[in-house]
């Protein structure tokens, strides 16, 4: 009966204790009723039946299995639609992540949004993902599109972030009660303009970032005004002009950024950032406003999706799903452009070469 000994045929999925166990019960419990040569004729024509079985189990069960992965592996032709705002980093980004997408095999395209009607663009599908959601600036518009549908979170960078009222480091040198914002509004007349009067000049970002900074002045009794800046550029320009002659300033700023490895500086001290600051009046130490405190001191910078992107383009997604960028990549991405004065395709070209480690594991797990 050892030729019989059901491992020497038994595809190795079924094999195993349990298997052979009841094998040789059977075989057992027949010769005992039907004597050796009965039972091996039967255990041949059970072999082959059984046998017989098995391939055709086989054969199917791989036609079913290889079917979804042929599905799968295919991502559309049709071009991504990749949001590009008006700051380098994302711009940059969303040129690195295009290349790869590239090299990958699909197609893409830019296409230059608004930074906060984007959230309802992605959850439409009219572009097809967000690189940069910065907790700050984007936060609310995010969690109003998610709630809405359509769009999902694709996980977090490892970055951490911050935006908020910002000083070159010579600033506290006549504001020297920095980075509290009570010593800031103390020292409002050294912040004062010509446009400004006695008032000192706070240098906001551009409108589309939302930062609410005339209602935080509102809020918080400060004698500051707000002026938007057109664009970040605008905001470079002021602390380059006022370098010279070391004048106080005090701008919108971000981490990461370029403007780090330029101009030491501090972010100043507001009432800390509680969740529902900007919902709920009574969040924060002013009872009937909102607006009332800093942005998040350790923000989040996350990717968003529309929700067809798993099916259109799999692999494309796979790859946003993995992909992870540190503060100093993004600062590097900043750097190329407002610092190096590449163009933002020519910067992503340089950032990726620099960078494979990094994205060469993301491209060959997800690329089919
Ligand atoms: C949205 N931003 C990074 C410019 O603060």
């Amino acid at each position: 009966l050892q030729i019989f000994e059901p491992s020497s045929f038994l595809p190795i999925r079924i094999r195993g204790r349990a298997s052979q166990k009841s094998w040789s019960l059977l075989v057992n419990n027949l010769a005992k009723c039907h004597g050796r040569t009965f039972v091996q004729q039967s255990l041949i024509r059970i072999r082959e039946k059984f046998m017989s079985k098995i391939a055709r189990n086989f054969l199917l069960s791989s036609i079913v299995a290889i079917a979804p992965v042929g599905v799968m592996a295919a991502d559309s032709s049709d071009p991504i639609v990749i949001p590009i705002h008006n700051w380098s980093s994302q711009i940059v980004m969303s040129n690195v992540v295009g290349q790869m997408f590239e090299e990958m095999g699909n197609n893409v395209e830019y296409i230059t949004t608004d930074s906060q009607a984007v959230y309802e663009s992605v959850r439409l599908g009219d572009v097809a993902l967000e690189l940069e959601v910065w907790e700050g600036a984007f936060g609310a518009s995010f969690r109003t599109a998610l709630e809405k549908g359509g769009l999902h979170d694709v996980g977090d960078h490892d970055a951490v972030t911050r935006e908020d009222w910002w000083y070159p480091m010579w600033t506290k040198d006549s504001c020297p009660g920095l980075p509290s914002w009570e010593a800031l509004n103390d020292c409002a007349a050294l912040f004062a303009t010509p446009e400004t009067g006695s008032k000192g000049r706070y240098l906001d970002g551009p409108v589309d970032w939302l930062k609410h900074g005339q209602e935080r002045v509102a809020a918080l009794g400060m004698n500051f005004q707000v002026v938007n800046a057109g664009s970040a550029a605008a905001l470079w320009a002021e602390i380059g002009a006022a370098e010279a002659d070391r004048k106080p300033v005090v701008v919108f700023n971000w981490t990461p950024n370029f403007a780090e490895a330029v101009w030491p500086g501090e972010f100043v001290e507001f009432p800390e950032w509680v969740d529902g600051c900007d919902t709920d009046p009574s969040v924060g130490p002013n009872p009937d406003a909102l607006f009332d405190c800093g942005n998040p001191a350790k923000g989040y910078l996350k990717k968003a999706a529309w929700d067809g992107m798993k099916d259109k383009w799999p692999n494309a997604y796979c790859a946003l799903g993995k992909i992870s960028f540190t503060n100093p990549q993004i600062a590097e991405m900043a750097k190329l452009v407002d610092t190096d004065e590449l163009e933002p395709e020519e910067a992503a070209v340089e950032w990726l070469a620099a960078n494979r480690s990094t994205v060469d594991p993301v491209i060959n797990a997800c690329k089919h």
